[in-house]
């Protein structure tokens, strides 16, 4: 006997609505759900796949414990005592400092990644925090912080209304979109353009985003930040700036127009390889268009000068009055928000409150860059002590990180190691506790993060599409359960620390002027918290003190847990609204055009006008049916084009005798890799490209169908020296390297 059930996908940013198939305790179909508020049906290759993805039989079944040297299965008794007795000497004789905490990817696609390890943190107290943000979107909070006060704070494309997308290293039609969540993003774009819109896609590959748009600019890899500040400048020069509403919430524009005085479109020509005219024609289309928006990606943040590139994306959007108006870039407002307050001069935003021990790199939203992971734990300094412990949840860094290789060494030595990961792999296999979280159909989902980045306002939560197998622990007890062994509390219920958080938000709650809750007493109002879990008391309560909530009967209209619960294919609220002043966390209380970190970095901007390496540089690139790290194992989603191999231009492959299909040996400055070559006009002469998350030959892991096909680690080209400075992001694009064609 079948039944459907409703699950949102969790597999990429776009978080489209899936109706499952299930039979018994197995998923085996999955398809759009045409009845989703926001994705309206739509599916890709790899949500089709959830079912293999979930049912995946080398998923680890139990917790696995080291003993001996060797990892075997255990109760979970006794891999919280363990966990308990590995971490907590190494907290009480060197400090919290000396436990490292690397959260991946996942985190933010999972309910419980998502309300617990701020817990962890706020309770361990430790410095030593990386993330994936750090080879992601850093350069992006950042550059938010910086303008707008608020690291979290990122406008959106609208896509569904913008009459103009300059799109910039990004690829939507393979990866379905990221810091714009639109299911569907494919259909989006052939929308815009079928109502007249334009695209213009900027990427040294021709993409299958690029051959979608009106003009694909073949850019020389890491200079986007010179074409935008070129574009700016075009702006001024031609007194095509308008920012209408925008400009009594913006300061220092003179200053930035002084600024950008060097970045002629002539003087960043030859650095970008593009034409100075055409650079001035894109400023001069995006000022005419009725709305317009600059939207960029991991191409414009994984380079050296990221967050100056991420910066100007929303300084061009400020420019030709696009910020915060329908068509252009908006901020969501999700349903799981703070109730909004009143507009007016924030605490702001700052950066390096504290440095690396090593290299001495600035904390960027209180995390160390992942980049410097292997030195924390390999090198002994004169003051501070390394990383002894880690816990790691949802991350496999040895493949997603620079310089596996060191990193892989570092983890074998440390004195305890934690994984919270449902496979053992690259990084996992050196955890002395793995702790497998439940397959997605076991879990439930609600996207904390991404409705903050959607491109429509909408909530959606459903509940786990199959009961827990027995054995199996939720995501969320095992992340409260670590929390607790973690801070000398082992054993306690770990439901307590729900309701601390639910204690602790109420009591600040209702001693906010501001907050819907005002006054009341916080007793009452938890005992009001309707929800069969902790982690649906913590939803519920988020909801209700959020934008739309009830406000605990203030507003009886409004959102809460039942509500949602009886709306199972989401609640639409809306287009995207303009929002100004109110988003703004500045000292100024305005948009800060020139802040003073980024002034600081334009002469190095500057400096890139002239430096024009010689040699071939190395960017990366997604495939549709692929996840990071994480998906070679499943075998209805590797093969066909999503394989591991070297892209390179006809005309690089006849000068470097490289033939298709043959090995080419590719060096960096960390390390170097064989993989066979594909030639294709598709990436641009100079530019060679590998695809990430490959490299699953490592003894010790349990992948039996990724280590078919194991492809290389393209991350050990990478020494990890090279950091976008302000963001501690690492530069994964546009890298230098040499290739040589193998007999
Ligand atoms: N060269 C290069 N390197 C890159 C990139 C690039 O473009 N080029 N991209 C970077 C980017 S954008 C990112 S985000 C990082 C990603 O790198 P990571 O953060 O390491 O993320 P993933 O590889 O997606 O998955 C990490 C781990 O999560 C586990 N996992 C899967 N589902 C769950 C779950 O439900 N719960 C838990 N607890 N664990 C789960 C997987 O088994 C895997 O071990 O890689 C970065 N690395
Ligand atoms: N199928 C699939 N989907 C995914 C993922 C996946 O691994 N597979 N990963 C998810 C994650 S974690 C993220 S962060 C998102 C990322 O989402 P996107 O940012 O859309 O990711 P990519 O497909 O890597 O697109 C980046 C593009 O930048 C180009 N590029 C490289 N260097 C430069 C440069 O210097 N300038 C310019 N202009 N372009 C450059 C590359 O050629 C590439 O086409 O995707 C998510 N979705
Ligand atoms: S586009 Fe993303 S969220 Fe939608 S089905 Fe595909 S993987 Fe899942
Ligand atoms: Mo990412």
């Amino acid at each position: 006997m079948s039944r459907t059930a409703l699950r949102i996908c969790p597999l990429c940013e776009a978080t489209c609505g899936l109706t499952l198939t299930v039979e018994g305790t197995r998923v085996t179909g999955a398809r759009g759900d045409r009845d989703d508020v926001f994705s309206r049906g739509f599916i890709c290759p790899k949500g089709a796949s959830f079912g293999a993805v979930d049912g995946d039989p080398d998923r680890l079944r139990a917790p696995l414990v080291r003993t001996d040297g060797e990892l075997r299965e255990a109760s979970w008794e006794e891999a919280f005592d363990a966990v308990a007795a590995g971490l907590r000497p190494v907290v009480e004789r060197y400090g919290p400092d000396a436990v490292g905490v690397v959260l991946g990817n996942p985190n933010v696609h999972t309910v419980a990644g998502a309300l617990y390890p701020p817990v962890l943190l706020a309770a361990l107290r430790t410095r030593s925090l990386f993330t994936a943000s750090t080879v992601d979107q850093m350069p992006k909070h950042v550059s938010s912080g910086l303008l707008f006060g608020d690291a979290n704070a990122i406008p959106v494309p609208d896509l569904d209304h913008t009459d103009h997308l300059l799109l910039i290293g990004a690829n939507p039609l393979e990866s379905n979109g990221s810091l714009c969540t639109a299911p569907d993003f494919p259909g989006r774009l052939k929308a815009l353009k079928a109502r007249g819109g334009r695209l213009t896609v900027v990427d040294p590959r021709r993409t299958r985003t690029a051959r979608l748009a009106d003009r694909h600019l073949a850019i020389r890899p890491g200079t986007d930040a010179l074409l935008l500040a070129a574009m700016a400048h075009t702006l001024f020069a031609e007194d095509l700036t308008d920012l209408g509403d925008l400009a009594r919430h913006v300061q220092g524009l003179d200053e930035l127009r002084a600024a950008l005085g060097d970045f002629t479109p002539e003087a960043v020509a030859p650095a970008c390889d593009l034409d100075a005219g055409v650079i001035r024609t894109l400023a001069r289309d995006l000022a005419a268009a009725p709305t317009a928006a600059v939207y960029a990606r991991i191409g414009s943040c994984t380079v050296p000068h990221g967050t100056l590139a991420s910066w100007l994306v929303d300084v061009l959007n400020i420019l030709t009055g696009n910020l915060d108006r329908p068509g252009g870039a908006l901020f969501p407002q999700a349903a799981t928000d703070r109730t909004p307050r009143p507009a007016g001069p924030g605490r702001g935003f700052a950066l390096g409150r504290w440095h690396s021990r090593v290299s001495g790199h600035p904390e960027a939203k209180g995390e160390l860059p992942l980049s410097a992971l292997a030195e924390e734990i390999d090198t002994v300094t004169e003051e501070g002590t390394p990383v002894r412990a880690l816990i790691a949840v949802a991350a496999n860094p040895v493949l997603s990180a620079p310089d596996g290789d060191r990193l892989d060494k570092a983890l074998g030595s440390l004195d305890f190691m934690v994984s919270v990961d449902p496979y053992l792999n690259e990084t996992s296999r050196h955890a002395h506790v793995v702790l497998p979280p439940p397959p997605p159909a076991q879990s439930p989902h609600h996207d904390f993060a991404f409705n903050t980045l959607a491109v429509r306002n909408q909530v959606r939560y459903t509940r786990p599409a199959v009961p827990l197998e027995p054995g199996r622990m939720a995501e969320s007890e095992i992340l409260a359960r670590l929390i607790l062994a973690a801070t000398g509390m082992h054993g306690a219920d770990p439901g307590a620390v729900d309701t601390t958080v639910v204690d602790q938000t109420l009591g600040k709650a209702v001693r906010d002027e501001h907050s819907p809750v005002h006054g009341r007493d916080p007793r009452d109002l938890a005992a009001r918290l309707t929800g069969d879990t902790g982690p649906e008391r913590r939803l519920d309560l988020m909801l209700r003190l959020g934008p739309y909530g009830d406000g605990f009967g203030a507003r009886p209209d409004g959102l809460t847990l039942e509500k949602l619960l009886a709306h199972p294919h989401g609640i639409d609220l809306g287009p995207l609204r303009p929002r100004l002043p109110q988003p703004l966390k500045t000292r100024s209380g305005r948009i800060e055009m020139l802040p003073e970190p980024i002034a600081g970095d334009l002469p190095r901007l500057r400096a890139a006008l002239r430096d024009r390496p010689a040699g071939l540089v190395l960017v990366g690139r997604r495939h549709l049916r692929s996840n990071n790290s994480w998906m070679h194992n499943v075998p209805a989603l590797t093969g066909g084009s999503n394989r591991c191999t070297v892209h390179i231009h006809p005309e690089d492959a006849a000068r470097l005798g490289v033939r298709d299909g043959a090995a080419v040996r590719v060096k960096g400055a960390g390390g170097e890799v064989v993989a066979p070559a594909e030639v294709t006009d598709g990436v641009r002469p100079g530019v060679v490209s590998l695809p990430h998350g490959w490299g699953h030959d490592r003894p010790g892991t349990r992948l039996s169908h990724a280590a078919t096909d194991p492809g290389v680690n393209v991350n050990q080209l990478l020494d990890g020296s090279q950091l976008d400075p302000l963001s501690g992001n690492a530069v994964l694009n546009g890298i230098p390297v040499e290739l040589v064609a193998l007999p």
